[in-house]
């Protein structure tokens, strides 16, 4: 049976099990919104700026371990994806971005809204398309979507001219696909897995380095395992976070930048890292040549790409971290590391790095760790990037799998909004609280409206420090307080939310901090406060830019307002 490039592109979309596409419409994908209303089972949430539709479906796709999926049409829709489909690059999303282009006769004219999009996202796809025959449509879906989602997730972009869509061509969806050259390692080689254990059984101050690899493979239960049978303390990255229960008694919590000063201790004086499913990011490293002087390194991650770029390796390990622990784990035997566990505990008892300090003022640490004490750490915690990311990440005491979700790799400010939206549609039995800055907010703010027109319930609980804070505390730090360009003027955000229709509550007392956020939980619907929260207040610990992961400024201890002159802070260096 013959039918259109566009009923044949949702046809697969259906036959791949998508239930959702955020997108927003234009004349050159006009061929599929027409053909959409024949596929009920493909929800189309219109969005009101494309990046709100690539960051939704990052945020669903990292909620539910599916692929998202996101449309737009050529030229400046297209365009308005790109921020989106680099953030889900370089945080491994796996994403299937669908473009409309010009018609075929039209390609490389400068036609009205043309660009090269495949061009464009070439360094920030994993692969992308551009469908000049019909008949090739359903192969391409199929392709799409197997690779955004195996082996290293990440995005496809698939541009589709206008007169492919309406191309009549006959239907047949491969049953197979043959992909000559892309063979994702799954099994890890078990000569490295040997040598592994190895190290790990003679280590004496191992440490566990998690990253979202973990959470991608849903390696929860075999990592729990490694750590419990070796008694090894486990740190996380950013994006690591929630893959290990963080009340468990070998959680150490987040290293880097804003990691804690204990978990960044562990690592400097670690004899073996057993690095999963993370990259060693800069922001994780620090100083790279300082970066565990002392330390063997196991680095299990499935993509080889990644194994040596930053940091010499010594048993390199690819495969799927699920499937490499399981392995790795039948060779480990049970060991104790008394003396080392006491000396990180100790390390934590000495720097207690989240404590939040006295104050009669509202601070921002204070929000988080309510929010996470009235919604028993139940929520799946989504947030801006800056400031308010990194207290989110601190303070929110993360139990549960999979439940931050945060643009780690590209940093975006934007993300909080249209991720939590993606995020609340994928998982919309779990309640998502959106943690940002009242920078991050504005950047993609009309997606209130797209939650409200989907009613889509997510709470939103922003920061409201008055300034870029994040920058402003470089500024503060490094460029001898000059804050230029980072006081920032804000629309009344109760007002906005109104002028939404939407219930918003402003909070400026920390008394009012509880009952403000048991009211959003009680309202059936998407609910947004406005915590004023004190203006300079910083980011604490803090590995400066360039310093090793041991020197460490800390919270000015027992002091009511944080002091702002960097060389009076205590900076161990141990
Ligand atoms: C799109 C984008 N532009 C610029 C930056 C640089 N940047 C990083 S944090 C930050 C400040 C964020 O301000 P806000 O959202 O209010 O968060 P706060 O740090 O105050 O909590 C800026 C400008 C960025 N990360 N992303
Ligand atoms: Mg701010």
């Amino acid at each position: 049976m013959k039918m259109s490039g566009a009923q044949i592109l949702c046809e697969s979309l259906a036959k791949e099990g998508v239930e959702v596409i955020f997108g927003f419409p234009g004349g050159a994908v006009l061929p599929i919104y027409d053909a959409l209303p024949q596929y009920p089972q493909l929800r189309h949430i219109l969005v009101r700026h494309e990046q709100g539709a690539a960051h939704a479906a990052d945020g669903y796709a990292r909620a539910t371990g599916k692929v998202g999926v996101c449309m737009a049409t050529s030229g400046p829709g297209a365009t308005n994806l790109v921020t989106g489909i680099a953030n889900a690059c370089l945080d491994s999303s796996s994403m299937v971005a669908i473009t409309g282009q010009v018609a075929r006769p039209f390609i490389g004219k400068d036609a009205f809204q043309e660009v090269d999009i495949t061009g464009i996202t070439l360094p920030i796809t994993k692969h992308n398309y551009l469908i000049l025959d019909a008949g090739l449509m359903a192969k391409t879906v199929k392709e799409a979507f197997c690779l955004a989602q195996t082996g290293r997730p990440g995005p496809v972009l698939i541009d589709i001219p206008r007169d492919v869509q309406m191309e009549q061509v006959e239907f047949h969806y491969p049953r197979q696909l043959d992909l000559p050259g892309y063979k994702p390692t799954l099994e890890g080689h078990p000569a490295q897995i040997k040598k592994a254990a190895k190290l790990i059984n003679e280590a004496q101050h191992p440490v566990i380095l998690a990253g979202r690899g973990i959470i991608i493979s849903g390696a929860y239960a075999e990592l729990k395992q490694l750590a419990e049978t070796a008694q090894i303390p486990v740190v996380t990255t950013l994006l690591g976070v929630s893959c290990f229960p963080e009340s468990h008694a070998l959680s150490f919590g987040m290293v880097g930048m804003h990691g804690m000063a204990y978990a960044n201790l562990a690592l400097y004086n670690t004899d073996l890292i057993i690095a999963i499913g993370m990259r060693f990011d800069d922001r994780v490293t620090s100083k790279i040549s300082e970066f565990a002087p002392h330390a063997h390194i196991i680095h299990i991650d499935i993509d080889p790409a990644e194994i040596g770029k930053n940091v010499r390796v010594d048993v390199p390990i690819v495969g799927d971290v699920k499937r490499v622990l399981k392995a790795l784990n039948k060779l480990i035997a049970s060991t104790e590391h008394t003396d080392w566990l006491r000396q990180v505990e100790d390390w934590r008892k000495e720097h207690p790095s989240i404590e939040i300090r006295d104050s009669t003022s509202l601070l921002p640490q204070y929000v988080v760790s309510k929010i996470h004490e009235v919604t028993k750490g139940e929520a799946i915690i989504v947030t801006g990037v800056g400031q308010n990311q990194m207290w989110a990440a601190q303070h929110y005491c993360y139990d549960k799998p999979n439940t931050l979700i945060s643009s780690g790799g590209l940093g975006t400010m934007g993300f909080g909004l249209p991720a939590a939206m993606g995020v609340k549609v994928g998982r919309p039995d779990s309640p998502v609280w959106l943690i940002d800055g009242d920078g991050s907010f504005q950047m993609t703010i009309q997606e209130l409206a797209t939650i409200v027109q989907d009613n889509i319930a997510v709470k939103m609980a922003i920061l409201n420090n008055g300034y870029l804070g994040m920058v402003r505390q470089w500024q503060e730090m490094f460029y001898e307080k000059r804050y230029v360009a980072t006081p920032l003027s804000c629309p009344d955000f109760v007002k906005i939310a109104e002028g939404y229709y939407l219930p918003g509550l402003r909070v400026k007392r920390k008394e009012e901090v509880v009952p403000a956020i048991k009211q959003a939980m009680e309202h059936d619907g998407p609910f947004l406060i406005d915590f004023m929260v004190e203006p300079e207040e910083n980011v604490y610990p803090m590995v400066p830019p360039g310093a090793t992961l041991v020197e460490i400024i800390e919270a000015p201890k027992k002091v009511e307002k944080a002091i702002s002159d960097s060389a009076k802070l205590p900076v161990s260096n141990i």
